[in-house]
């Protein structure tokens, strides 16, 4: 194993060595970042002859390609650090400079390829394949500008542009040689792979993560230079260095954006072009066992352009029949589904894709024609086939062709697999019920645990004998027989506060705000959105406010409402939320008379670094969805191993987890998935309001002076998505109808959180009890269940 490589035993010449080449200066005289620029070099060199037996031992076998437009991988030098086992040596040759560790790694940017938590599955995914030994390889975009900057001025959010590797990224390694060109009716581009290699836990497989970044066809356009045309040069130039600038920021409401698309197919033709080459090189030119050795998944429609780019390459550069070729598609293809939400799925105006890719779109009616023969004869009526055909309305819809095209359509929970079967895509689950399947999420305890939780990670190698959890994190679960244990409960009591002591010091450092230790920490961290229900805990937290001062001796459990989103930059209300909260903040951390009682942060441009200081240090988990709108969550899992109590609805993961530990250790409220169709049928808002104790003065409160929106009209706005009726009212998210349930859980936790042994032994359940949700269990389930891949040998 690479971990035991005794060239690695000493890193502090090679990192004086790295670090001068990247700063051209002693690694004593450069700054964190220059010496985070070494050391991660210095890495990319301990592991390259292992990365390149990897990719050769994966190029002869059957392989899967994990398709996706975003892959949020955060920071990669602990990650690597870790998996070679060197985050020691690495320290003391780091001091060894007179420079300082955690310095460097703080040094480090974010790559936030990703909006949320589909760009983060991909990246816990990745870990798992890695580790797991699975011939894996992910395809994706290297936007030179990740998700948004966020910061806040008067509250309000402001979107900035993130250069995430504009001082340099040792990570990832230009492949010129692997260069594509791909074609637009109306531009070449030249597609060249920055390959980033992904190290797993305790193994010396390394996967790939291959992103593509467009550019010219020729450095110069010669001629125009020669004719004068110095600026069309240059601008050509710039149009094709758009095509990646940028990661588009909406994570639900869908944008028929041109440059977009353009992205979308670029990244597939270019990365289905080097799957055919490398099918050829290995196993010849006849094209019919394609799919035998080749699997690619769908992350979400993003990339189902893939679909009929395939067919392309198949129909036109290899002159295959339309039979043969559509066969060969339809069993390379699986689709993942992430929402249920219809303001989500894409569908793209036809005539953007006449002017794009003319042969892509011809290909696309062709699948059209075929189907809506295919659909007759199988006696759909001609509605519904009209409803489910890849063309219908002027617009093309992706997710029809996806699960047209596709061998296997899964969800991402129980729950949210049962209502694509029986709703968003029942039609699909009627004709081809083979199709469906679930794969519930998981997320890399590497990451999520391990890294994130040392003190945590320490007591749980202790107790299970070595540190196998980390790659095998069932091995936990006999460890919940010890959660009476006094002795277990006091560690797990003093790990949380050391880790909560480390949050205070971090946020005050960051933002200024300082927060009480012993306070419960009530924690949502997720994109800001109308479903997640941001609001319900907003109003919470006033309705709390309110109570504490109409009885300032009122006996209440201290606590702080933690709070990280970004908002799309288009979203009125969610940014209304945002402003909201920081004004609800700056109310209730002001008031002398609230004190520790009650504090409020909101945890400035939250990102996956933030999201690892403040996992392991909370107490309770928001998770409150309306059910049956979050498909699963994987916040949920990273708070359960690392701890904290789940405060949410029947929703996404929440269902699994609460039957994983019991439903006595979650606090578990509201309306359910079943009833509320039958509830929303006849509900009212303001009666839910009035009924209410206490809401109608915190509904209130958005429009009657006590909060201000500097003249913004955001909080009436609010109001009116309540309490007005229509389109953009009727608060169809019911956080008016849950509220009550709502409160009676959130104290009653607070409440439970007095005992803290009792509180600790439920902890220790969740976190032993999590096992199912490591991105190790579901990757295995996909690796047997769908792709088919065994781990390659040694
Ligand atoms: C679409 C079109 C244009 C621009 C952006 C998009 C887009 C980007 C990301 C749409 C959706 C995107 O992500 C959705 C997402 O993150 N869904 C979440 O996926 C998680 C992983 O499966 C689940 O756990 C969450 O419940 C689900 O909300």
């Amino acid at each position: 194993m690479t971990k035991e490589k005794s060239v690695t035993s000493d890193l502090t010449s090679s990192l004086g060595s790295f670090t001068r080449a990247v700063a051209g200066r002693s690694p004593e005289s450069s700054t964190p970042m220059e010496v985070w620029s070494g050391l991660s070099s210095n890495i990319v060199d301990l592991i390259a002859d292992d990365w390149e037996k990897s990719v050769s031992r994966a190029a002869t076998g059957r392989q899967q390609h994990y398709f996706s437009a975003e892959f949020l991988m955060g920071r990669a030098l602990l990650n690597n650090l870790t998996n070679l086992n060197l985050v020691d040596t690495a320290a003391k040759a780091v001091k060894a400079h007179g420079q300082n560790l955690s310095d460097v790694l703080e040094a480090e940017h974010d790559a936030a390829l990703g909006n949320g938590g589909l760009g983060r599955l991909a990246a816990c995914f990745l870990d798992s394949c890695a580790t797991l030994d699975l011939p894996v390889t992910g395809y994706g975009i290297l936007y030179r500008y990740g998700l948004f900057k966020q910061s806040f001025e008067d509250g309000f959010q402001r979107e900035h542009p993130d250069p995430w590797m504009e001082e340099g990224y040792p990570f990832v390694i230009r492949r010129e040689e692997e260069a594509r060109y791909v074609k637009f009716d109306d531009l070449d581009v030249r597609a060249v792979p920055y390959d980033m290699p992904i190290t797993g836990y305790g193994t010396n497989n390394v996967g790939t993560l291959r992103l593509w970044k467009s550019e010219p066809m020729e450095e110069f356009d010669y001629d125009a230079f020669n004719s004068q045309r110095f600026t069309d040069a240059i601008v050509e130039r710039e149009r094709v260095a758009d095509l990646c600038r940028v990661l588009y920021p909406n994570d639900t409401t869908y944008e028929g954006k041109v440059l977009r698309v353009r992205q979308q197919y670029f990244f597939v033709s270019a990365s289905l072009q080097t799957m055919v080459d490398s099918y050829i090189a290995h196993h010849g030119t006849d094209m019919s066992k394609f799919a035998e050795y080749n699997c690619i998944q769908l992350n979400d429609t993003h990339p189902v352009l893939a679909v009929p780019e395939l067919m392309r390459i198949l129909l036109d550069d290899h002159g295959m029949t339309w039979e043969d070729a559509w066969d060969i598609t339809t069993k390379t293809f699986a689709y993942t589904n992430h929402t249920t939400l219809t303001e989500a799925l894409e569908t793209w105006e036809y005539s953007i894709f006449q002017q794009l890719f003319g042969r892509v779109l011809e290909i696309i009616a062709e699948i059209d024609r075929r189907f809506r023969i295919d659909m007759a004869q199988r006696g759909i009526a001609d509605d519904r086939i009209d409803f489910l055909a890849p063309i219908s309305q002027g617009r093309i819809h992706m997710a029809w062709i996806a699960c047209y095209a596709s061998f296997s359509i899964n969800g991402v929970a129980a729950i949210h697999t049962n209502i694509l079967k029986k709703d968003t895509l029942n039609d699909w689950y009627e004709i081809w019920p083979e199709k469906f399947n679930n794969k519930t999420n998981g997320v890399t305890p590497r990451r999520w645990l391990n890294q994130c939780n040392p003190r945590l990670a320490k007591l749980l190698t202790k107790q299970v004998g070595s540190d196998a959890w980390v790659s095998n994190l069932d091995m936990l679960a006999p460890l919940s027989a010890k959660a009476h244990l006094k002795s277990i409960q006091k560690e797990l009591i003093k790990i949380k506060r050391a880790n909560k002591k480390d949050f205070a010091d971090w946020i005050e450092k960051r933002q200024g705000i300082t927060i009480n230790p012993d306070a419960v920490f009530d924690v949502q961290i997720k994109r800001l959105h109308e479903y997640k229900r941001q609001l319900l805990n907003a109003f919470y937290v006033l309705d709390r406010y309110f109570a504490i001062k109409a009885d300032p001796s009122l006996d209440v459990t201290p606590s702080v409402a933690i709070f990280g989103a970004k908002a799309a930059p288009g979203y009125f209300r969610a940014k209304g939320i945002i402003k909201l909260i920081n004004e609800i903040a700056e109310l209730v951390n002001n008031d002398p008379e609230i004190g520790d009682k009650l504090k409020v942060v909101f945890i400035e441009n939250y990102n996956v670094s933030p999201a690892e200081k403040v996992i392991p240090a909370a107490d309770i988990s928001e998770q409150i969805s309306m059910a049956g709108k979050e498909a699963s969550g994987t916040g949920n899992m990273k708070f359960m191993m690392n701890g904290a109590l789940t405060l949410g609805t029947l929703d996404g993961a929440n269902v699994e987890i609460v039957d994983a530990v019991g439903e006595e250790n979650a606090y578990i409220f509201g309306a359910t998935e079943d009833e509320l169709p039958t509830i929303m049928a006849s509900y009212d808002p303001h009666a839910a309001m009035e009924s209410t104790e206490g809401l109608t003065r915190v509904v209130n409160a958005l429009t009657d002076g006590t909060l201000d929106d500097n003249g913004s009209g955001m909080f009436a706005d609010i109001r009116r998505s309540l309490l007005e009726s229509g389109p953009g009212g009727s608060d169809i998210y019911y956080v008016l109808g849950d509220f009550a349930s709502y409160r009676e859980a959130r104290d009653r936790a607070l409440n439970d959180y007095r005992d803290q042994n009792e509180w600790a032994r439920k902890c220790w359940l969740n976190i032993t009890l999590s096992g199912r949700f490591s991105s190790d269990r579901t990757i295995n389930d996909y690796a047997r269940e769908v792709w088919r891949i065994e781990p390659v040998k040694k």
